[in-house]
């Protein structure tokens, strides 16, 4: 099955840091590429994004004196989850996963590299303001619908699909291509949130061409 031309596939952030063995280890991360493999030769667009944070992020519990991981503050944009170090630009740790076909993708999105604001979505940071520029990548590249896979379910990936769908994307998000961090039921929280909100949860084998 080739999917259309006007659908592309976006892989989320899979990357060391959120594979079994990194910083901000996702629950059998790794159990993901050989799907998001599979499915970039289903599409003849497919955007690899990856988190990419400066040494001194504002996200990183290390850079906020007494900030325990996984606890939350204020931002200036609102509440934020201060995380462990991950990511860092250049390091083995945001590189992709060694067995992601990397040379597949015909866009690489980096994200979070500002200081002073986290950027969770592929399409706007954190302060649902700054853009990455990746929406008007793809309406200038005739995409009017995105298929979601990665890492995490209930953060990169959840934010990037609610975006998308504000933005005016056809959004689906295939559950068995994704792992969640799941911090205080985040990850229910972020499949309502999704659904509530016109996203399509479904599955690989599911998968229609459109
Ligand atoms: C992510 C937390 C912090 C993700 C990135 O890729 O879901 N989560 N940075
Ligand atoms: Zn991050």
């Amino acid at each position: 099955m080739k999917t259309g031309p006007s659908t592309a596939l976006i892989v989320v952030d899979i990357q060391n840091d959120f594979c079994p063995g990194g910083a901000l280890a996702v629950a059998d991360g790794d159990a993901v590429v050989h799907l998001a493999n599979r499915l970039m030769g289903q599409f003849e667009t497919v955007v690899l994004t990856q988190d990419w944070h400066p040494a001194d992020h504002a996200s990183f519990a290390a850079n906020n004196p007494g900030g325990e991981p996984f606890s939350m503050i204020e931002m200036p944009y609102g509440p934020q989850v201060l995380w462990p170090t991950h990511c860092v630009q250049g390091t083995e740790g945001a590189a992709f996963h060694a067995e992601l076909e990397t040379d597949r993708a015909t866009l690489v999105v980096r994200k979070g590299f500002h200081s002073h604001i986290d950027s969770y979505s592929a399409f706007l940071e954190n302060d649902h303001k700054t853009s990455t520029g990746l929406a008007g990548a793809l309406r200038d590249r005739g995409i009017g619908e995105i298929v979601l896979v990665g890492l995490a379910t209930d953060f990169c990936v959840h934010y990037s699909a609610i975006d998308a769908v504000s933005l005016g994307f056809g959004v689906t998000v295939l559950e068995d291509g994704c792992r969640a961090i799941d911090l205080d039921g985040s990850l229910a929280a972020a499949k309502a949130e999704m659904a509530e909100r016109g996203v399509t949860l479904t599955t690989s084998n599911r998968l229609k061409a459109a």
